[in-house]
């Protein structure tokens, strides 16, 4: 592949698989047919569109979600190519459309997405449509060709003439594929700001057909970025308190690997780094975050000798402790990335460590030297985090110790089951002692256990550390999960092997109170135990909102929709025999009650919770829980659910 790249053409583009194989085991290709599969298939078109950016091709991407819940993506790139393809006597838009892994960009020179961690190429949303549309504006024409389940339905056609170049993608993903067809409005809205982070200068539009106000605008929204990473840290962090007026930025560019950082201590305890390779989210980290870590310990640790900071602390300063209350964006460009790690999301190339800390490390430095003030500032806190992490760690050895003490170590509330087996073993955390006793009366006590908290728990976004080790709440969760936390070499480590529970419940009032609630718990556990959420240990019970009964029939119904359709079945509401009954609490139920609906694996709805888009989760927590009031207000008001319930 010697060719100049603007001449790519249509013999470029390499055949290699058929499209069925796509159709029959699409989880192999786009990971799974649920809801985070039908996005995958936005992403991978608009991988290929930030590829013609990257390229130095297009400066606009427009995303339309159709009132049928078909997407449209459009870009101002090149255009795929349109000429005769002379192995295959195709288009070269067709080849590109109708067969796996057919990209067709092979230089070495340009960064991808596409093709990349998760890029599988155009064709596989093809394969997964009932119904695709390709437009190309190029060398002055439009040309278009239409497809269905990645089969040509026609010829390339011109219809027209262009007066600039791009694609425009049109899919309608296949209903017999996928269990969902319902696109989220938020998770597209979601990732396309971060591209904008991401690529300054790019501008990327959301519009949805399927929402009109009363001025008769679609729901919309624009995302582009002058400021790049530097502006997405101050996104990040809109919730915290800064700690210095403005984040540190860091843009370089060494043998072919571009950088670029922006970094941000405020006043809260969680270390956030986010960071991506060509635009990709590398949830498991890399080599360019060790090599960013590595030059924040050095730098810091080296300004903080020099000017005898650390003089008079009586213990090591660890790497965590430099990172406490840091929110940092980390992101490389490479040519050829290689990806490694359990589910591919971490970065293996070894040069890139070295690149990224130099980069950082030169900033850092003279950024240090020339902010004196902010330096210190950054220093004090360094030094708090360490202090508290000496304390917080005497607070987890003395509730170990307590625990070998006291003999088996469970907790006095906790009504634990029988069965030993972690995988067929639940516990319930319950709402308030009342509700616990109801719970503990109707379970099976087989293999469901009941450990009744406190109202309210402590909010840990708020509490210093070693305060969350001597909460008796906190201290009974993780005696009871079995779960601990561990040093090694300064840095905390989850140790879930004796974890007694598979299944970890949440049940809570379904009203404002309950839901807090279960913010808070769930606060917890992404903080302290984000392991177990992770690896889908933690669910959400569902208890019923109404009882409505006429005669001896007894029906239960879980949001307003059902209570409608039922009390419609029933002879409507002005027959009225019937007797509706909304249950504001767990409490109102008895044992039986609250087993037919809430605990019997049978009847029950549980909501395993996920961490669909952990940045995201990150903020809104920062948010529900954090100091600011103004954002944590609007999130409240645009996701009101229980808001005409309870008023
Ligand atoms: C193959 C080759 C070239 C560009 C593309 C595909 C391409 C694909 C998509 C998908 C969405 N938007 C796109 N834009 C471009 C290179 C074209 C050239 O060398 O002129």
């Amino acid at each position: 592949m010697s060719e100049n790249k603007s001449n790519y053409g249509a013999n470029n583009i390499q055949a290699l698989e058929g499209l069925e194989a796509v159709r029959k085991r699409p989880g192999m290709y786009i990971g799974s047919t649920d809801t985070k599969g039908l996005h995958h298939l936005v992403w991978e078109v608009v991988d290929n569109s930030i590829d013609e950016h990257l390229a130095g091709h297009a400066s606009h991407i427009d995303v339309i979600i159709q009132k049928d819940n078909s997407i449209k993506v459009s870009d101002n790139g090149r255009g795929i190519p349109t000429g005769m393809h002379e192995k295959l006597q195709k288009s070269a838009l067709e080849v590109v459309m109708t067969v796996l892994h057919a990209g067709g960009k092979f230089d070495k020179d340009t960064y991808k997405v596409s093709g990349g961690l998760h890029g599988v190429g155009v064709s596989c949303v093809n394969a997964l449509s009932s119904y695709l549309r390709a437009e190309v504006r190029r060398d002055g024409k439009v040309f278009a060709q239409e497809y269905s389940e990645g089969k040509p339905t026609m010829e390339v056609e011109q219809i027209g003439v262009a007066a600039d170049s791009g694609t425009t993608i049109t899919f309608l993903p296949d209903t017999e594929i996928f269990e969902v067809s319902e696109y989220k409005y938020d998770v597209l809205a979601a990732r396309l700001r971060e591209l904008a982070y991401l690529n300054s200068g790019l501008t990327l539009s959301l519009i949805d057909e399927r929402n009109v106000d009363e001025d008769g605008n679609f729901k919309q929204e624009k995302f582009y970025s002058e400021g790049g990473l530097k502006e997405f840290v101050i996104f990040i962090d809109e919730s915290k308190a800064p700690l210095i007026s403005t984040p540190i930025h860091v843009i370089g560019k060494e043998e072919n690997v571009e950088v670029e950082v922006a970094m941000q201590y405020n006043t809260s305890f969680s270390e956030n780094i986010y960071s991506f390779v060509n635009n990709i989210n590398t949830r498991e980290g890399g080599t360019h975050v060790s090599g960013f870590r590595r030059a924040v310990n050095r730098v810091f640790s080296k300004y903080a000798e020099d000017n005898g900071l650390f003089s008079k602390l009586k213990f090591k300063v660890s790497g965590e402790d430099f990172r406490e209350g840091l929110t940092a964006v980390v992101s490389v460009k490479v040519p050829e990335p290689q990806f490694k790690g359990q589910t591919k999301g971490e970065l293996g190339n070894s040069e890139v460590n070295g690149i990224v800390s130099r980069a950082v490390g030169e900033v850092l430095g003279h950024y240090l030297e020339e902010n004196p003030k902010d330096a210190k500032k950054i220093v004090d806190k360094v030094i708090l985090a360490a202090t508290a992490r000496h304390a917080a760690r005497k607070a987890r050895e003395m509730v170990q110790r307590k625990n070998v003490l006291t003999g088996s170590g469970l907790p006095g509330k906790l009504s634990d089951c029988s069965s030993k087996d972690p995988n067929e073993s639940e516990i319930y955390l319950v709402e308030g002692d009342s509700a616990g006793g109801t719970a503990k009366q109707g379970r099976d006590r087989t293999f469901q256990a009941i450990l009744p908290l406190r109202g309210k728990i402590l909010n840990v976004e708020k509490a210093m550390e070693h305060k969350i080790y001597e909460n008796e709440e906190i201290k009974n969760l993780f005696t009871a999960l079995g779960v601990s936390i561990e040093d090694k070499d300064g840095e905390r480590i989850l140790n879930i092997e004796k974890l007694r529970y598979h299944k970890i419940i949440i049940m809570c009032d379904a009203d404002v109170d309950g839901s807090h609630i279960v913010t808070l718990i769930l606060t917890f556990f992404f903080r302290y135990m984000r392991p177990l959420i992770e690896q889908g240990f933690i669910y959400i019970a569902a208890p019923p909102l109404y009882l409505i009964s006429k005669g001896s029939k007894k029906v239960y119904c879980w949001n307003e929709d059902e209570r409608k359709q039922v009390v419609e079945g029933m002879g409507g509401s002005d027959a009225s025999g019937i007797k509706t009954q909304r249950y504001k609490g767990l409490g109102e139920m008895n044992a039986s009650q609250l087993w037919e609906t809430t605990m019997d694996p049978i009847a029950r709805t549980l909501r395993q919770v996920t961490i669909e888009d952990a940045n995201e989760c990150d903020r809104v927590f920062s948010m529900l829980m954090g100091d600011e009031v103004p954002p944590r207000r609007k999130f409240i008001e645009e996701n009101a659910r229980y808001a005409n319930i309870d008023i």
